[in-house]
C-alpha cells in the first residue's frame, strides 16, 4: 500500500508536519463543513441545516443574532461531548511519539486531537471548549446556559462567545506564525481530511511544497492540493493513518 521510498523517507527521521481538517473527525461521527446538510429527520441537526457554517461562524452573525450563534456553538459543544477520537486521531498520537520532529496543525475546534493525547498541537481556528468575553477577552470555565439571552462576562458584562476564529477574523498570531514556520521548514507535509478551501490554512501545504517538502495528501476526495502532492491516498484517514504507522514504525 505504501511506496517503499515513502516508508524509508519517513523512517529517516525527517521534520514532519501534519495539517488536519474536519475530515479527520468525520469517522468520530462529527459532520464536516462540507456535509453539514444532515439526512432528513435527524432532529436538531436539521435545525442548523438551514444555515451555511460560514454564515453562522462570523462576527456579523453574532452582532445580528448573538443568541442564535451562541446556541449553534452550544449544540456543537454537546455534539463533540457525545463523540470520541477515532483511530486516525490515535495514529497521529503514535506518530508524535515515534517521529522526533512532528508538529500537528489543526483547523478543527473539536479538541479531539488533544483528547486523543496529541501534545504538540497548533489550533489555528481556536477550540470550541473554551469560552471568552467578546469585549475584554476574559476566559471563563463556567457560565449559566439556561438564560433566554447569551451569558455575560463577570468582569465587564460583555457577551460571552466561543474562543474560535470566525470568518473575517485574524488567526491567533503565535499559532499562525509557528504553523507558517513549521510548514516552511519541514521535510514532509501531511494534509489530512481537509478540502483546502479556507485561507490562510490552505496555503500552508503550498508553502511547504514551494520549499521542497514532500507533500502527502490523505483525503476522501481530490482537493486543489492533489496535483501538487507527491503521494495521494484517497480514502478514510481513520483507516489509512493506522496502516501507515504500522508500515513505517511497525
Ligand atoms: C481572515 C472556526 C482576515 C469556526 C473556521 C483568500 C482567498 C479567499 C478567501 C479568503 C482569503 N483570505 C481570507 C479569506 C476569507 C476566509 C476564507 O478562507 N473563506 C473561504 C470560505 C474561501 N478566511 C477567513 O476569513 C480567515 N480570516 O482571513 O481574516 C484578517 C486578517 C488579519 C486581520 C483581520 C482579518 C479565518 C478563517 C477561519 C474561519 N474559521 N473554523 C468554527 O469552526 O465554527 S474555518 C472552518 O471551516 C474549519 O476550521 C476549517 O478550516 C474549514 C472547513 O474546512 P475543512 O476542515 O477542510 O472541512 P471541509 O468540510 O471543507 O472538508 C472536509 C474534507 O475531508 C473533504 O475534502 C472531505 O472529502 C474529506 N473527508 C471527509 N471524511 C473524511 C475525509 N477525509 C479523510 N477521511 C475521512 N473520513
Ligand atoms: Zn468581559
Amino acid at each position: 500500500m505504501f511506496p517503499s521510498d515513502l516508508v524509508s523517507l519517513l523512517r529517516g527521521t525527517p521534520k514532519l508536519v501534519a495539517l488536519t481538517g474536519a475530515g479527520v473527525s468525520q469517522e468520530s461521527g462529527l459532520r464536516t463543513f462540507r456535509d453539514s446538510h444532515p439526512s432528513p429527520g435527524s432532529g436538531q441537526a436539521g435545525l442548523w441545516a438551514q444555515y451555511k457554517p460560514t454564515e453562522l461562524a462570523s462576527p456579523e452573525a453574532f452582532a445580528r443574532d448573538p443568541k442564535l450563534v451562541w446556541d449553534w456553538y452550544a449544540w456543537r459543544r454537546e455534539a463533540v461531548k457525545g463523540v470520541r477520537p477515532n483511530p486516525g486521531h490515535y495514529a497521529l498520537v503514535e506518530i508524535e511519539k515515534r517521529a522526533p520532529q512532528f508538529i500537528l496543525i489543526t483547523q478543527n475546534v473539536d479538541n479531539l486531537h488533544r483528547f486523543a493525547g496529541s501534545q504538540n498541537v497548533l489550533e489555528l481556528h481556536g477550540n470550541i471548549q473554551r469560552v471568552r468575553c467578546a469585549d475584554c477577552y476574559t476566559f471563563t470555565e463556567t457560565w449559566d446556559d439556561d438564560t433566554e439571552t447569551v451569558p455575560r462576562c463577570k468582569e465587564c458584562g460583555g457577551l460571552l462567545r466561543p474562543d474560535v476564529v470566525w470568518f473575517g477574523e485574524a488567526l491567533p498570531r503565535a499559532q499562525l506564525e509557528a504553523a507558517v514556520e513549521a510548514s516552511r521548514s519541514c521535510d514532509v507535509f501531511f494534509s489530512i481530511g481537509t478540502s483546502g478551501v479556507v485561507q490562510p490554512a490552505a496555503s500552508l501545504a503550498f508553502a511547504a511544497h514551494n520549499r521542497g517538502a514532500v507533500v502527502v495528501e490523505i483525503n476522501a476526495e481530490p482537493t486543489p492540493l492533489t496535483p501538487k502532492a507527491e503521494y495521494v491516498f484517497e480514502g478514510k484517514s481513520g483507516e489509512i493513518l493506522p496502516q501507515l504507522v504500522r508500515a513505517v514504525w511497525g
